[in-house]
C-alpha cells in the first residue's frame, strides 16, 4: 500500500494542502505547447524542469561572477569561490552530511559511481572477492563495477527481486560473506519507482564491516535524504533529476573512506605539491576534484536546493505520493494496460506496457498529444529481461504535475488502444 510507508524511508506524511498551481508558476518551461497541446511533461525521472530562481541564479553567476575558482586572488575569483563552496555547503545541509568536505561535486551520478569505483574500488577490491549489486540497479550501478571485477577477477553478485519489484532481504542476507568487499544498491528505482529499505540494507551490510554506497539518483529528489540516519558510506546524487541544471552532481562519502580512497583523476586543483618525482595530494574535497568543475552548474545546484528548502517539502512529497496512487488507479483501469512494478513502498514513476503495442510507439503517439514520457530499457536492461519484456514506457512525476494532466495521460492511453485495435 502506498500510505503504508516504511519507519526511515523519508517519505513525508503531511497533509497540507500543495498549492501546485502556484508552484507551476516557478517553472517557466511548464507554459509552452507541444504539438498545439499543453505540454504535460511526466519525464521527471529523465530529468527534471528547473525554476526561475535557478536559471537567474545561472545567469547572475554568468553576469556578474563567472570566473575561475580556488585559483585567483581577484575580485571575481573569490565571489566565484565563495558561491561555489556556499553551495557544498547547501548540499551537506540538504543531505545532514556531517561536514561539507565530505561532499565531492561531480558532473553526475555515474561520473560519481565511477569516481568511487576507481578511487575505493580499485585500491581495495581482489581477486576472489565480491561485490553486491541488486537486480533492479541503473547500468550505471552495474557497468563500473562489473569492469572492476574482470580487472581484478572479482565476482558481481545480484540481489534477487521478486514479481512487484521488490527487493528479497532474506537472499540479499545469504549474500553477504567474508568476501563481500561493498555493497551497491539504488535508493529508488528509476524503471520500477520502487523505494528501496535502505536503512535495512546497510545495517545488515554493517553487521559484516561492509560498506554500501547508495545510489541516490532518483532518492533525493522525492525523499528526504539523511545520510547519517542512514549510514551510507557513499550516496550519488544527480542535480538535473533534482530541479538543478545538468552538470551538477555529488558524491557523499564518509571522510575516513574519502582519505583512505585514491584519487579518481588527476590534474590542477586536487594536488599539494608537484615534482617530476613525486606528487602529492590536496586534502578533501579537493583531492577528487581535478580541473576546472563545472561552476555554473554546481551554484544552481546550491540554488535548487534554497528553491526545495522555501517549500513544504512534507507536502511536496505527499502530493508526489499523491498523484502516484491517482496515476497507478487511473492505468490500471485501462483494458490492455499492465503496469510494471508493484511494490508496496514507490515513489515517483509509472511504468507501464500495453499489450501488443511497442512502448516506443506509445511513446511517440502520446508525443503528438503533447505528453512527454520516456519510452526504452531505461538503462536497466537486466530489469526489463526480470519482468520479460522488452521495454516500457514509462511516467515519472515531480510536485508540479497536476492529477488534470494524469487525466490527460489516461485518455491518450486509451486513443493508443484504440489506434492499435
Ligand atoms: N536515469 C532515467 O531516465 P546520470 O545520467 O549520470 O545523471 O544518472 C545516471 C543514473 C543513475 N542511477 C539512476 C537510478 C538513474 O535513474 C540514473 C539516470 C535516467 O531513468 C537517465 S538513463
Amino acid at each position: 500500500m502506498l500510505a503504508e510507508r516504511q519507519a526511515g524511508n523519508g517519505v513525508g506524511d503531511a497533509a497540507s494542502p500543495w498549492d501546485v498551481a502556484r508552484v507551476r508558476e516557478d517553472f517557466p518551461v511548464l507554459a509552452q505547447t507541444v504539438n498545439g497541446k499543453p505540454l504535460v511533461y511526466l519525464d521527471n525521472a529523465a530529468s527534471s524542469q528547473v525554476p526561475q530562481v535557478v536559471i537567474d541564479r545561472g545567469s547572475r553567476y554568468l553576469q556578474e561572477e563567472h570566473s575561475n575558482i580556488h585559483r585567483g586572488v581577484h575580485y571575481l575569483s573569490q565571489r566565484a569561490t565563495t558561491a561555489y563552496e556556499g553551495a557544498r555547503e547547501k548540499v551537506r545541509r540538504f543531505i545532514n552530511a556531517r561536514e561539507s568536505r565530505e561532499c565531492i561535486f561531480v558532473r553526475g551520478c555515474t561520473e560519481g559511481i565511477n569516481l568511487v569505483m576507481h578511487g575505493y574500488g580499485r585500491k581495495f577490491v581482489a581477486a576472489g572477492d565480491e561485490i553486491i549489486v541488486s537486480a533492479m540497479e541503473h547500468h550505471a550501478n552495474i557497468v563500473p563495477w562489473q569492469m572492476l571485477c574482470e580487472e581484478k577477477g572479482a565476482t558481481l553478485r545480484v540481489i534477487p527481486m521478486n514479481d512487484a519489484g521488490e527487493l528479497l532481504l532474506d537472499e540479499y542476507e545469504a549474500l553477504l560473506n567474508e568476501r563481500t568487499k561493498l555493497v551497491c544498491v539504488m535508493h529508488v528505482s528509476n524503471a520500477l519507482g520502487t523505494i528501496n529499505p535502505i536503512k535495512e540494507i546497510v545495517a545488515r551490510a554493517h553487521k559484516q564491516g561492509v560498506p554500501v554506497l547508495v545510489d541516490g539518483a532518483q532518492g533525493a529528489p522525492h525523499l528526504t535524504i539523511d545520510v547519517q540516519d542512514l549510514d551510507a558510506d557513499f550516496y550519488i546524487i544527480s542535480g538535473h533529476k533534482m530541479f538543478a541544471p545538468t552538470g551538477s552532481g555529488v558524491v557523499y562519502g564518509k571522510a575516513e573512506l574519502l582519505e583512505r580512497m585514491n584519487p579518481f583523476l588527476g590534474g590542477g586543483d586536487m594536488i599539494r605539491t608537484v615534482t617530476f618525482e613525486k606528487t602529492t595530494y590536496a586534502g578533501l574535497p579537493n583531492k577528487f576534484e581535478a580541473g576546472t568543475p563545472a561552476i555554473a552548474s554546481q551554484i544552481g545546484l546550491g540554488a535548487a536546493i534554497d528553491y526545495l528548502n522555501s517549500l513544504d517539502r512534507r507536502a511536496a512529497h505527499a502530493y508526489e505520493h499523491e498523484l502516484l496512487a491517482y496515476a497507478t488507479e487511473k492505468l490500471t483501469a485501462i483494458e490492455g494496460v499492465r503496469i510494471i512494478g508493484t511494490a508496496r513502498e514507490k515513489v515517483g514513476a509509472l511504468s507501464f506496457v500495453i499489450e501488443d503495442v511497442h512502448p516506443h510507439d506509445v511513446g511517440t503517439i502520446l508525443d503528438q498529444e503533447g505528453i512527454a514520457v520516456r519510452a526504452g530499457h531505461h538503462c536497466a536492461q537486466p530489469v526489463m529481461k526480470r519482468f520479460n519484456i522488452p521495454a516500457t514506457a514509462r511516467a515519472s512525476f515531480a510536485f508540479y504535475n497536476t492529477k488534470e494532466e494524469i487525466d490527460t495521460l489516461a485518455s491518450a492511453v486509451q486513443k493508443v488502444i484504440e489506434v492499435f485495435s
